[in-house]
């Protein structure tokens, strides 16, 4: 099936999901193009979830003309031009091809999939999609975060000089409390993986993409610090409160994930996520050091970028805070005076803004499910090297006591 628009028409959006990332990705599709000049203009036409009074109420809060219990609905309805994948890990496959299939322009949320195998047969179908006009993307949002794409543009440039090590964390804090219930995010055969896939995943990319360079080997280790929570009550998602059963359910998948890289390079990467790191709300860092220079980045100060310029005149020398709200910063024009700041709501409609431009363009916007591939095989890479205890040298005699 061929994919095709009239010029300035509507772009008629489904989605699939209603939780945290379909609340970001709704307010997004609301607003990108009130901000950025676009080929087309969404309309948010029908959402799907499996709940029907919840999903009802998503579309009136969300602004979805209606709502419905089957994804199947957005694939088969000729009215719909995009489907929004908001849902979590283990569905991606299935709506994706389905959708992919029927012609439809596809956003999928990170990480692509569950395993290699799956993101690899999505990368596939998109490829083929893509040869008739339809598009895809995932979500790995932060990339249009303006300090980071404009950290991109000065690594680019050469402004750190030759790479020499990179190092990145994702510290959360959302599952410090060992009474916190569980969620999806929790449960293997639902997320794939704890930490590792869910905020690892934006670390992986982001070095990635900064550095140019793709990850080529690694060496990690994965935690479960809270073994047992307790079972889900009514609010699911992040830091819901548990039922009043006082069961407890087992945790399937990783607190902490822990990790060295070595990039295509040689160069090496170290690698952090936890969502334990009591007091870190949503402390994304990423820090780059190079022969000339350095940049360092932290979301909980989204709008500002350090930048170390090792070829100062001596004495002149410091991280310099450049507070990336100038028009010359990527995005930034489009919205407030200078010095005013963004959330991180923007950095979804930064990606819609690109997403629509791309499909109005006729061109495959990134990341691309390919990219998005490379992601998932890092992360297999760390779960398989993780599986191998033999890793660990003990400091004396005594054997390995965990
Ligand atoms: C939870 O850890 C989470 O919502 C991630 O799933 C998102 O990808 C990240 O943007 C914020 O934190």
């Amino acid at each position: 099936m061929t994919t095709t628009h009239p010029p300035s028409g509507p772009l008629r959006i489904g989605m699939v999901g209603y939780g945290f990332m379909g609340a970001a990705h709704s307010h997004a599709w609301r607003t990108a193009h009130r901000f950025f000049d676009l080929p087309l203009t969404p309309e948010l036409r029908t959402i799907a979830g499996r709940t029907a009074s919840a999903v009802q109420d998503a579309a009136q809060r969300y602004g979805f003309a209606q709502s419905t219990t089957r994804w199947q609905d957005l694939v088969e309805d000729p009215e719909i031009d995009v489907v929004d994948i908001c849902t979590p890990g283990d569905t991606h496959v299935e709506i994706a091809l389905a959708a992919l299939a029927a012609g439809k322009h596809v956003l999928c949320e990170k990480p692509l999939a569950n395993s290699v195998e799956d993101s690899a047969r999505m990368t596939e179908a998109a490829a083929a999609a893509s040869a008739r006009g339809a598009r895809s993307l995932c979500g790995f949002s932060y990339r249009r975060t303006p300090a980071l794409a404009y950290a991109r543009q000065l690594v680019a440039e050469g402004a750190v000089g030759e790479i020499r090590q990179i190092r990145a964390q994702y510290l959360q804090d959302w599952l410090s409390d060992a009474d916190a219930p569980m969620t999806w995010r929790l449960d293997k055969e639902l997320a794939g993986s704890g930490a590792l896939g869910d905020i690892g995943a934006h670390i992986i990319d982001l070095t990635q993409w900064l550095s140019g360079q793709r990850i080529a080997q690694v060496s990690g280790t994965l935690e479960t610090v809270v073994p047992t929570r307790p079972a889900a009550g009514t609010a699911q998602g992040l830091g819901g409160k548990g039922d009043a059963s006082g069961e407890r359910q087992a945790v399937t998948v990783d607190d902490v994930a822990l990790f060295t890289a070595r990039f295509e390079s040689g160069v090496l990467g170290s690698f952090e996520a936890t969502r334990v790191a009591q007091g870190r709300k949503n402390a994304m860092r990423v820090e780059i050091n190079g022969s000339d220079g350095s940049i360092a980045f932290d979301f909980e100060r989204m709008n500002e970028l350090e930048v170390y310029d090792a070829t100062a005149a001596p004495g002149r020398q410091g991280f310099t805070r450049v507070l990336t709200t100038e028009p010359e910063h990527p995005y930034a024009a489009n919205w407030w005076p200078t010095g005013h700041g963004l959330g991180y709501e923007h950095t979804f409609t930064h990606q819609i803004a690109d997403l629509v431009t791309a499909i109005g363009e006729g061109t495959d916007p990134s990341p691309s499910f390919e990219e998005a591939l490379q992601v998932q095989r890092v992360l297999a890479a760390v779960e398989s090297s993780a599986s191998d205890g033999s890793r660990w040298t003990t400091t004396d005699s005594q054997e390995a006591t965990r």
